[in-house]
């Protein structure tokens, strides 16, 4: 078989890059692992920047996300009982679109159905041949049959567990991570948000994030131990301990209710160097990881999407190597600003168990910094809802 891209990796990051090349005749297959309701039925990503928004409008898939997408204009920030709210729209004119990625994923899968696109699922024995040549391809085997796709370029969006970072030669890639001493509990209830915008929550038992998909879904999270299991925590004992995080007049309204999923997600800050080798792109958390305080894993993921594309597209349409050759320093560029957000609003908002006192007094005197400068503010936002691509 042979196609102009073979994409691996059928999440946010494979199929939106698959959309938008077939908007402009560009060919792919997407190789994907799992199974399509495998994949839909990972809870993940909440928030929005506008630059995934415009991307999802340019590839045909932001009807649904339009219609059922909430605007947040600004977020709370809490520390114990104070809380104060940072105004995205005041100081950027820019909103953020709270809508799951499990949504972003069923429209983007309806969206290649209905144009025919090749996506092939329950794939293994993935291997990738020749990317450093004129002439890659792609082995995988589906069942008992063995299959071996040629292609132009392979964009691996295979996450941060697939084969393609580890196609790039040890002494060609260099790898950067830092992981945290804590996981987030997640859970979502059928349950009114506890507020209509979210709340970031720093207290001196740890981290609390309410979050939400709509006005009867809500999407809480507390820092845990990396110890901890999803089924060491009943329902009661996770609103008990919500409940000690965030300011005493949430609290008091929170509506609690059955969890319908319960997980836990570890934390790390990943980058891997190039994002590019020969004819394999990197793409998404295939290439890089955040801890999903600042929201930045889809959305960073998606400004690879837009460099990548547009890349290819210049190729194809123009005959141009330039925006492939380009793009895993400029994709890196973006990435690492939003490593740096993510990891200073994780640093901010939780509890390390290795803080000094004087750590604990730095993390209170930079939220109370937060609080009252309009500069600190404004660096929040402009970061918060994206920098530009
Ligand atoms: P994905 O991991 O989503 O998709 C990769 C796809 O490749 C998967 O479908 C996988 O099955 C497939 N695959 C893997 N190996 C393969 C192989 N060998 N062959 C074929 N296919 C293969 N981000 C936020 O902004 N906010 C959050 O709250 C948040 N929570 C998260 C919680 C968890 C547990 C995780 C893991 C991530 C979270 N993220 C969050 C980040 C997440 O949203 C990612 O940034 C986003 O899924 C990136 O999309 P992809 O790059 O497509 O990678
Ligand atoms: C979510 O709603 O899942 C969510 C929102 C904001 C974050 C992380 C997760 O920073």
């Amino acid at each position: 078989m042979k196609t102009q891209v073979a994409i691996i990796g059928g999440g946010p990051s494979g199929l939106l890059l698959s959309q938008l090349l077939h908007k402009r005749g560009i060919e792919s297959v997407i190789l994907e692992r799992k199974t399509k309701d495998y994949v839909l039925g990972r809870i993940r990503a909440g928030v929005l920047e506008q630059g995934l928004v415009k991307l999802l409008e340019e590839a045909g898939c932001a009807d649904r996300l339009h219609a059922e997408g909430i605007v947040h204009d600004g977020t709370l920030v809490s520390s114990g009982d104070t809380l104060f709210r940072i105004d995205f729209t005041e100081h950027t004119g820019t909103p953020v679109i709270v809508y799951g990625q499990t949504e972003v994923t069923r429209d983007l899968y309806a969206a290649r159905e209905a144009m025919g696109g090749k996506i092939e699922f329950n794939v293994e024995n993935v291997e990738i041949h020749d990317a450093n040549s004129d002439a890659p391809a792609v082995t995988y085997t589906v069942g008992d049959q063995q299959h071996r796709l040629e292609c132009d370029f392979i964009a691996g969006c295979d996450g941060f567990h697939g084969v393609s970072r580890q196609a790039i030669p040890l002494d060609v890639r260099k790898e950067y991570e830092k992981v945290y001493p804590f996981g987030w509990l997640g859970i979502l209830s059928e349950t009114p948000p506890v507020n209509h915008e979210l709340i970031y929550a720093n207290s001196d038992r740890g981290f609390a994030l309410c979050s939400m998909r709509n006005e009867n879904l809500s999407r809480y999270y507390i820092q845990c131990s990396l110890s901890d299991k999803p089924e060491d925590w009943t329902d009661e004992a996770f609103w008990q301990e919500l409940k000690r995080r965030i300011p005493s007049e949430q609290a008091e309204k929170l509506v609690t209710g059955p969890s319908i999923e319960k997980s836990i997600a570890p934390l790390r800050s990943f980058v891997t160097e190039p994002m590019r080798w020969g004819r394999l792109f990197l793409c998404g958390d295939a290439a890089h990881i955040v801890p999903p305080t600042g929201a930045k894993g889809l959305n960073t993921a998606a400004s690879d999407v837009h460099y990548l594309y547009n890349g290819l597209r210049d190729y194809y349409e123009n005959n141009s190597r330039a925006g492939i050759d380009s793009y895993s320093q400029k994709a890196l560029a973006r990435v690492w600003k939003a490593e740096r957000f993510s990891w200073w609003f994780s640093s901010l908002m939780h509890r390390y168990p290795d803080q000094s006192e004087f750590d604990l007094k730095m993390q209170v005197a930079e939220i109370e910094f937060l609080r009252t400068n309009e500069a600190a503010q404004k660096s929040m936002a402009e970061n918060y809802v994206g920098l530009p691509y």
